[in-house]
């Protein structure tokens, strides 16, 4: 039936059918807020398209990403740009440039390790000579050196015209990456942050704006500084023991750098604890902690005490375990008036505990169903499907 068609009392009927759809048995939706949880684009179509940049970005939007994130890095000229790691021989071409052969290097990032070619030792104009390419050498690889590496204020006009053209709020969610590091070399990403909102009207608490960091001082600076959007604390972890599905932490992702700096040794499960979720409600509105904090995975261990290859594909993986029975986490935070964006949500059936069955659709719907407020998803489309198919199912 064509919309155009309907009687204004059809169109009353269909919209209280769809409120009913939209609303579990129980009248509200186990979310925060209780409105549906969103869509948030990690990296953009990163599933699709070399992530982060102004077309995996569009994609995304295309798709129907209620937000798009982006992780945001300095120039050597103090100019923010959308890149997961300061280290651009991950997701450009870089490495394939004479031009800039001189400046690979060997340094420490976050404590960690790394030869490369680094943002801090690019001006602008020069990053803008590189090409973005794919950063999982499973997912498209033929459109590697096609893009070119956006600046925030670019994502932020892409946002904007989009919204323009769509009738939709494309709503925006960056994140200070590596704040520490940046900071200390003189590159401070904050305060630009801040003044890029200002500049687009939206540094206000009804903004479209969610604004991310694994870094609690990062956070609490920003607010100290005048911002006055929506603040999310990122809590990290590094894998799952397969014999007891417990979280382990390696550097760089065992705690915040600021606190390593600090002499601080305690790790990110500290977060999740009531005392510091707490904590955390002090100076953010909500948490996007990895999705293993809310349900964690077990595989199955051999008589040599190593985890057994269960579906025998030479591999072990998310695929090889099956999931565990939820933590209170989502529980946890509602209670201390934080929402949740978990992340990372992939179709990839390598990362697909066996009971998803190896469809994406079936792991977003375990959390929806918890009451996540949020996923963070490199399948926007996915995301969305599932979302759609669950608020039926909460309507019987
Ligand atoms: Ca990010
Ligand atoms: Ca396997």
């Amino acid at each position: 039936m064509k919309p155009t068609t309907l009687t204004l009392g059809a169109i009353a009927a269909l919209c209280l059918s769809a409120c009913t759809t939209a609303t579990a048995p129980s009248g509200k939706l186990a979310t925060l807020d209780g409105q549906q949880p969103l869509v948030i684009a990690h990296r953009g179509a990163s599933g699709y398209l070399p992530e982060e940049t102004l077309e995996a970005y569009a994609r995304a939007i295309e798709l129907g990403a209620d937000y798009i994130e982006m992780d945001l890095i300095s120039t050597k000229d103090g100019v923010l740009i959308t890149r997961h790691d300061p280290n651009l021989a991950i997701s450009t071409d870089v490495a394939t440039r004479p031009e800039f052969a001189s400046r690979k290097k060997t340094i420490q990032v976050d404590g960690e390790t790394q030869t490369g070619w680094f943002s801090n030792d690019f001006t602008l104009e020069e990053i803008k000579r590189l090409g973005a390419i794919s950063t999982d050498a499973e997912r498209p690889q033929q459109f590697n050196g096609r893009y070119k590496v956006p600046t925030f204020q670019e994502v932020v006009d892409l946002a904007k015209a989009k919204s323009k053209e769509t009738g939709r709020t494309i709503g925006i969610y960056p994140e200070t990456k590596n704040p520490t590091y940046f900071r200390d070399l003189g590159l401070p990403l904050e305060d630009k942050l801040i003044a890029t909102l200002d500049a687009a009207g939206w540094n206000n608490r009804g903004a479209p704006v969610f604004v991310q960091s694994f870094e609690p001082g990062s956070l609490k600076y920003m607010k100290s500084k005048g911002l006055k959007t929506k603040t999310v604390q990122l809590i990290d972890g590094d894998g799952i023991d397969m014999k007891t599905g417990a979280m382990t932490y390696a550097v760089p992702v065992d705690r915040p750098y600021e606190w390593t700096k600090a002499g601080d040794r305690r790790n990110f499960d500290v977060m999740v604890t009531p005392a510091g979720l707490a904590e955390i409600k002090t100076y953010a509105d909500g948490i996007g902690p990895w999705k293993r904090y809310i349900v964690t995975i077990k595989g199955t261990i051999g008589p040599d005490g190593k985890p057994v290859d269960v579906n025998r594909d030479g591999k072990i993986n998310d695929a090889d375990a099956t999931s565990a029975a939820p933590t209170q986490l989502v529980e946890d935070a509602h209670k201390a008036g934080l929402f949740v964006h978990p992340f990372t949500f992939r179709n990839e059936s390598r990362r697909l505990a066996s009971d998803y069955k190896g469809d994406g659709a079936n792991e977003y719907i375990a959390f929806y169903r918890l009451g996540v407020d949020g996923v963070f998803t490199d399948f926007t489309d996915t995301a969305l499907a599932a979302r759609g198919t669950w608020l039926r199912e909460t309507g019987k």
